[in-house]
């Protein structure tokens, strides 16, 4: 048996499911996980020595690439320096600082040690600032694992959310609206219908935990609409899209400023770093200055810190997201060609360094139409191309990354292990 199975067999003793995140066990798409030993650039070894292109870069945050010197080389500096301290540090003001001037909608910002608790620490600010509980998110759209956004559409379209996963009591569901996204004629009519009890609205931006699926401007120009109108707090979840999409982020990419943004994955450059900030009014109600409490032993640690501060560096080199929204643009146009050719219905969209594939005739824009994406094809396609050393998300809903560490010689082998996998036609 290969060391990397025998790794998978030993790590299920005592890890449930063998993985410490759930989409990380190739449940969906079947197979055996892959063990990293080590990753350079644009790719990864296993754990038998096979090497891999990789387009999930860690979920999002190695838009650089694995172990970028000049990363690596920070986050070398400030670990010799001590690993933390508990207490602030000039690196965390020259993040936030940073984070303010290329963020113009955030005045203020904090930093946490991941997605999750941003988004869980901006929903408690919102809900704290307005005196009101409700929240509305939207179907297809994940914010990490807070027992608030844990919660599906309920029975009807308009009723209230019901748990969807154990352990979430009805009651915590019961306070959040799950709507369509995109679906801007459901937003207004819940607006309508009880838009004074509606704490804070939070959005994937552009989403991309259901595959990708991009907005329509209307929707978010009506969630800005609304939530001015009826005093609700807009938090833009940009955890994903967050110097992912743009230097602007999804918010200078459509226009939108939000009240509150979520970030994460790359501000932390590989490294456990999330935040959350926004108005200046908002904020101040965070402890210790105001009444809602928020907290963390390693939030702004100074070592994840250092590797953040060393990405968002690199990212702000000239032309660097023209070149990697190119890149990912013809990785998007080759595919599509490649399975055109072969007369397999397949389609794929790019925004910025972010992609969707699909194996239906066109890219998705909500998410019914994204679960009607063959997840057959999808399986046939990821396993035919990790066989080939190429690493897509192992799950046909989830998004894929490039990093400016992928070149012309990487586009060219993944297209064609791709035209390969096409030409062999359905198994
Ligand atoms: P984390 O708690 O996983 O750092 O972030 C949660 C989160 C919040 N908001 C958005 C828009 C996100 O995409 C995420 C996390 N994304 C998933 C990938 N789809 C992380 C991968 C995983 O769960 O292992």
């Amino acid at each position: 048996m290969p060391r990397n199975d025998e790794l998978f067999e030993r790590s299920k003793q005592h890890i449930p499911g063998g993985v410490n995140s759930p989409v990380r066990a190739f449940r969906s798409v079947g197979g055996i996980p892959r063990f990293v030993e080590r990753g350079d650039g644009p790719r990864f070894w296993d754990a038998d020595g096979r090497s891999y292109i990789d387009y999930v870069g860690s979920w999002g945050p190695l838009i650089v690439g694995h172990a970028h010197p000049q990363v690596v080389e920070a986050v070398k500096a400030a670990a010799a320096r001590g690993l933390s301290f508990g207490a602030p540090t000039a690196a965390e003001a020259d993040l936030a600082d940073l984070l303010c001037r290329l963020v113009p909608s955030m005045d203020q910002v904090r930093l946490v040690s991941s997605g999750t608790e941003a988004t869980m620490s901006a929903i408690r600010l919102a809900r704290g600032f307005t005196g009101r509980s409700r929240i509305v998110k939207f179907e297809g759209c994940y914010h990490g694992h807070a027992d608030a956004l844990l919660v599906k559409a309920g029975s009807g379209l308009l009723t209230f959310g019901t748990p969807s996963s154990a352990g979430v009591p009805a009651p915590v569901a019961g306070e959040t609206l799950v709507l369509p996204y995109n679906g801007t004629a459901a937003l207004r009519e819940a607006f309508a219908r009880e838009g004074a009890a509606i704490a804070a609205v939070i959005v994937e931006p552009v989403a991309g935990n259901m595959n990708l699926v991009a907005p329509d401007p209307a929707f978010l120009a009506a969630l800005r609409e609304e939530c001015t109108r009826h005093g609700s707090v807009l938090i833009f979840d940009e955890v994903m899209t967050g110097f992912r999409v743009g230097l602007s982020c999804a918010q200078g990419l459509y226009g939108i400023t939000p009240d509150l943004t979520t970030l994460g994955k790359v501000i932390g450059g590989g490294m456990p770093v999330g935040a959350f900030g926004g108005r200046a009014d908002i904020m101040r109600l965070l402890a210790p200055e105001g009444p809602v409490y928020q907290a963390g032993t390693l939030s702004g640690n100074p070592v994840a810190v250092a590797a953040g501060l060393a990405t968002l560096a690199l990212v702000q080199a000239e032309g660097f997201y023209g070149a990697l929204a190119r890149a990912t643009r013809r990785l998007c146009d080759g595919l599509q060609a490649c399975a055109r050719e072969a007369g397999v219905p397949f389609s794929a969209q790019a925004v910025g360094g972010m992609f969707g594939l699909y194996f239906r005739e066109s890219p998705p824009a909500s998410y019914q139409e994204a679960m009607e994406s063959d997840q057959g094809a999808f399986n046939r396609f990821f396993h035919a191309m990790l066989d080939q050393g190429i690493y897509f998300a192992p799950s046909a809903y989830e998004a894929g990354f490039v990093s400016s560490a992928h070149g012309e010689a990487e586009l060219d082998q993944t297209l064609e292990a791709a035209r390969r996998h096409f030409r062999a036609g359905p198994r």
